[in-house]
């Protein structure tokens, strides 16, 4: 029942109510977590500070632009006065300049790469060191990946790229962090209609696409998501690090 309780969490990449990190973050509040959230620029601060009011007062809300060393300091440090201690971190984090999203992954600027690179892939091991040190029980950190970073995803492009790159430190920071009992893990999520997806041309024929050829014949939900969120953050999945757990409807295991 209460699988995470006397747990600390922080989620980083709450859009709206539809983000997949509010589903992860439900989830771990109902399991008993104490939860801080991250915002993203003043566009996002009102929607955050609605959905995280529902939690209680102990809800710590911070902002943080993951590009900026100072910002991350700043958060870790208002989150170890606030709770002592961390168990939990979620990265739901991503971008890529929308040019970069259209034409050919050949065509990818040099300062397109950068960024995607920077806020989608090195964020997490910028975070991960931050938290680090407030993990004194042990912890679990989360990274949100895709489909694009093993195969070809047409227009997916350099973010295919950065999610490779995540999901090569997700190992990394696994072995680095093990001794501490930091496991690190990606879930690499089946499409889901969020606010990143929005704009994307074609993502409806691509929900379509997984419910003609994944297994389960459908797509998978955003509480999907955040179950698999919770199983990871909890003691059942204590021995499972630097692990990519497709979420997807089974659609990564089908040649054809
Ligand atoms: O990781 C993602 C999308 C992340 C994302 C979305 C945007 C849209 C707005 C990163 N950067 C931006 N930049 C923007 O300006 N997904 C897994 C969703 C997604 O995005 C795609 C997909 C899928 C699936 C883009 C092309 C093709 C497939």
């Amino acid at each position: 029942m209460s699988l995470l309780a006397g747990k600390c969490g922080i989620v980083f990449g709450v859009a709206n109510r539809r983000s997949i990190a509010w589903a992860i973050a439900q989830a771990w509040h109902q399991a008993g977590a104490r939860l801080a959230f991250t915002y993203q620029g003043e566009r996002l601060k009102e929607n955050v500070e609605e959905l995280a009011a529902t939690f209680g007062a102990d809800t710590l809300i911070l902002p943080c632009d993951v590009t900026r060393d100072e910002e991350i300091a700043a958060v870790f440090d208002a989150v170890g006065r606030a709770f002592g201690k961390l168990h939990l971190l979620l990265h739901s984090v991503a971008f890529a300049p929308k040019a970069a999203l259209e034409g050919r992954f050949v065509d990818t600027s040099r300062e397109a790469f950068r960024i995607a690179h920077d806020v989608s892939a090195y964020s997490l091991v910028a975070l991960a060191r931050a938290a680090a040190p407030l993990m004194t029980e042990g912890g679990s950190i989360i990274g949100m990946s895709y489909y694009g970073a093993e195969k070809v995803v047409p227009h997916y492009n350099v973010m295919g790229v950065a999610k490779a790159a995540l999901e090569a430190c997700t190992r990394y920071l696994a072995y680095d962090l093990g001794p501490n009992k930091i496991r690190v893990n990606c879930i690499s999520a089946g499409p889901v209609n969020t606010l990143a997806a929005r704009g994307i041309a074609g993502f409806t024929q691509m929900l379509k696409h997984y419910e003609e050829r994944s297994p389960l014949k459908r797509n998978v939900t955003a509480e999907e998501l955040g179950a698999t969120g919770l199983f990871l953050a909890s003691d059942g999945a204590a021995a499972i690090t630097g692990q990519v757990i497709y979420v997807d409807c089974g659609y990564q295991i089908m040649g054809m």
